[in-house]
């Protein structure tokens, strides 16, 4: 470890202990359900849906990247896809019951059982469950090598680069109990240069890989289009008008209606509209007829 001065230090004075032990809550938005241990804290029985895929998810980016990818495939004519969501409510410790953890023993959402197989199958990981969706109904994963290979490898871009937006800007410039130089000044030039590296990709572009949609934009646009439309309250901050390229894209995205669908599932509170939770096609189009009359209706 680099030796620094302890007086520089935040909180002045603190030294690291030779041993890390957890005597407290750390403070900041997710305290309360952060700690040091895994594996299932209460006993939870999830429901099971009358669908073959069942999903366990919350409408967060890493949620809404499976959503999509389920609404992109009914709307391709893909009826095995139909799928049930139940609402994981993070907030209070639903990924710590003890089904939720037999499926994903990492406790985070998203959480999928595919009920068409016997014994049904387990899927956590939502890079995974995009190239499982994919394989299973030979869409949006291109057969071609090159293309296949290029797709891999923009997905395996985002799984590895989001947490550094998510845990390192997000965390520290939005929820950490308080403000650190440090720490913001690190993790924005880490988002601008991940914002940086997708907008000259996309310069000549119409997708992520070219000029076909694959499960690369599906993993990527729900992180980096929600930071280009105000995430963590940081458009100004971080400057994203300047990034054109994403900002088309994103724009291109959004105007996909299973796009919009798969934004809304597991995401009641959003604003703009959406369900807690998705059983069939007709719960998502309510929503929509919904929230296009509160846009009609006069301000
Ligand atoms: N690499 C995982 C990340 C999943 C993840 O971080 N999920 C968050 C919500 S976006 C979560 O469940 N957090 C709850 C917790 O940390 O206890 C994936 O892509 O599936």
């Amino acid at each position: 470890m680099a030796d620094s001065d302890p007086s520089q230090n935040q909180p002045t004075g603190y030294v690291p202990p030779k041993v890390w032990t957890w005597d407290k809550e750390n403070g900041g938005q997710f305290a309360s359900i952060n700690a040091p241990t895994a594996g299932a804290r209460k006993d939870i029985t999830l429901p099971v849906g009358k669908h073959p895929i069942q999903l366990y998810s919350l409408g967060t980016p890493n949620g809404v990247k499976v959503t999509i990818m389920l609404e992109e495939l009914l709307a391709a004519g893909h009826s095995g896809a139909e799928y049930d969501a139940w609402l994981i409510k993070i907030y209070e410790g639903d990924q710590f019951g003890s089904d939720f953890v037999k499926i994903n023993p990492n406790s985070k959402i998203p959480a999928m059982m595919d009920h068409s197989l016997d014994p049904p199958l387990r899927l956590f990981e939502s890079g995974s469950m995009l190239i499982y969706l994919a394989e299973k109904f030979g869409a949006f994963l291109p057969a071609d090598i090159r293309k296949r290979t290029e797709t891999l490898n923009w997905l395996m871009w985002q799984m590895g680069s989001a947490p550094f937006v998510g845990g390192g800007f997000g965390h520290f410039y939005a929820y950490a109990p308080f403000k650190i130089e440090y720490a913001i000044d690190r993790y924005a030039m880490e988002t601008k240069r991940q914002l940086d590296v997708l907008d000259k990709q996309l310069a000549d572009k119409e997708f992520i890989i070219g000029d076909e949609i694959t499960i690369a934009d599906f993993a990527i646009f729900p992180w980096y289009g929600s930071i280009m439309r105000g995430g963590y309250s940081a458009q100004e901050f971080l400057s994203t008008h300047a990034y054109r390229n994403v900002d088309r894209w994103v724009s291109q995205m959004e105007a996909r209606p299973a796009v919009r669908r798969g934004q809304m599932v597991n995401a009641a509170s959003r604003p703009g509209g959406g369900v807690a939770e998705r059983h069939g096609a007709a719960d998502l189009d309510e929503a929509i007829r919904a929230a296009d009359e509160v846009g009609k209706a006069p301000a």
